[in-house]
């Protein structure tokens, strides 16, 4: 059930079990009563989920109850269930993509070398990580003011606030922060007048800026500080008639801004501010005859534009509009002889794009199409070992925008003791569940 993480959610179907379809929900309540939500990108996936729950549970009714004691296992006690409905089941991608990793099963041996097998093969430790480095390395940025880092991140510095901060949540130490200091110092980017929040204090306010706030106020489960309704506002007035978004007021649009948007609206649960359908066709208007997508339509391919549409279409449950394989080849091929990836044809390769390219082909569930251990080796490379950090390329100087796709990416891969991100909304999943289940509960199962 999870997307990357080999430790499989286990429920017992044949017990005291309902599930109810809510589209992108599969809410079920367990033996134990527990009331949960499993939430999918994909309609479809979502249908054909909750397809399989009724045909097992459908099989299940027509098997006579067997002994307790018996030396059978509880599978070959469910003769009468076709091992067809899970072999072949609807959450099955074609045979090419051996499940992938969106929706892994355990039983897939290809999936298991994919991942698991990952560490040993590599050699990796959290020693080959220098985890530590890093965070010291995150904290000190914050402190020098002066220094040639923070003055360039000067306009970014809200973007700034959310690399950070998620690095050190990815470490595990997002403790070593007070919350209430980066709260109030956000709260002071804020535009009342408007409803969006600035790079830093005093700058004009940005789509780019408002989705790194709202990003860092859910890694802190602070959203509750914002006036929800005047900052959605603010995202859906940016909307255009074409449904493609504008940055600012200014009104340069770009797919990079429709990203923001919907990520925005769907963290703040407002995604109805806006015309979700005309937003999903103008980013289909962006995609190319190789597979990938641009900054406006007609734009050149990029896997950072990719990353924004995929995004994009996978939060509005709309990624039947992308050719998997056809993308994915394309996405792929951006894995260079260094092992590590390139943006677009003929360019450079950089960490960055270990996020960009690693994060849209785990949502169209072609990541094991990367050769996995030469691009953790290319990142780890790029460590600072000394004075931590992680740069573009091996031997250039680090940055944290560096630093964080570089560890975001080793999450991405499932690099040990990482905290796991979710590929579509670029937070950690245990944020994304608590956004999405930590408060809302199944409205109807509840009730019964
Ligand atoms: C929440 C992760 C997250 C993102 C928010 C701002 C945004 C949405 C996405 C940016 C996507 C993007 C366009 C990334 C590319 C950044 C980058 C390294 C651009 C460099 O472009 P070039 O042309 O580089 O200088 P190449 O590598 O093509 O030479």
């Amino acid at each position: 059930m999870n997307r990357r993480n080999t430790d499989n959610l286990v429920e017992d179907l044949l017990g005291d079990f309902e599930y109810e379809v809510q589209v992108p929900y599969l809410l079920y309540r367990n033996a134990a009563q527990e009331v949960n939500g499993i939430w999918f990108y994909n309609a479809h996936d979502c249908e054909a989920a909750a397809n399989l729950f009724g045909r097992i549970l459908n099989a299940y009714s027509k098997v006579p109850q067997k002994p307790k004691a018996s030396t059978k296992s509880e599978f070959e006690e469910l003769e009468a269930v076709p091992t067809s409905a899970v072999v072949e089941g609807p959450l099955e991608p074609p045979p090419t993509s051996s499940a992938a990793a969106a929706v892994p099963d355990v039983s897939d041996d290809s999936f298991v070398n994919f991942f698991s097998g990952f560490g040993s093969r590599l050699g990796a430790t959290m020693e080959d990580l220098v985890a530590e480095k890093h965070v010291k390395y995150i904290l000190s940025v914050e402190k020098k003011k002066d220094d040639f880092e923070s003055l360039v991140l000067e306009h970014l510095r809200m973007n700034g606030a959310y690399w950070g901060l998620t690095t050190l949540d990815l470490l595990h130490k997002l403790g070593a922060v007070d919350p209430d200091e980066v709260v109030s110092w956000m709260m002071e980017c804020y535009h009342q007048d408007c409803g969006g929040f600035g790079g830093n204090i005093g700058h004009d306010p940005h789509l780019l800026y408002t989705l790194s706030a709202v990003q860092v106020l859910a890694l802190f489960d602070r959203l509750d500080v914002l006036d929800i309704e005047k900052v959605s506002d603010y995202v859906a007035g940016l909307q255009n008639g074409d449904g493609s978004f504008s940055g600012d007021i200014w009104g340069e649009t770009d797919t990079r801004f429709s990203y923001c948007a919907i990520c925005c609206l769907s963290i703040l649960h407002r995604l109805d501010k806006i015309d979700v359908e005309k937003a999903v066709n103008y980013i289909v208007s962006c995609k190319n005859l190789d597979g990938g997508f641009g900054s406006i339509p007609g734009g050149e391919s990029h896997a950072g534009q990719i990353f924004c549409c995929v995004g994009a279409l996978a939060i509005t449950g709309s990624l039947h509009h992308v050719d998997r394989d056809l993308l994915g080849w394309w996405l792929c091929e951006r894995q260079c002889k260094d092992g590590g990836l390139n943006g677009r044809p003929e360019k450079l390769t950089d960490v960055c794009y270990s996020w960009w390219v690693l994060s849209s082909l785990i949502m169209i569930d072609r990541v094991h199409w990367i050769d996995k251990d030469k691009l953790t080796r290319f990142i780890l490379n790029c460590q600072d070992r000394e004075n931590g950090g992680i740069s573009d390329r091996p031997d250039n100087a680090v940055d944290v925008f560096h630093t964080y796709f570089g560890v975001a990416g080793l999450s991405l891969m499932e690099y040990p003791g990482l905290k796991s991100l979710d590929p579509a909304y670029a937070l950690p999943v245990d944020v994304v569940n608590r956004i999405f289940f930590g408060k809302q509960r199944a409205p109807s199962l509840l009730a019964s």
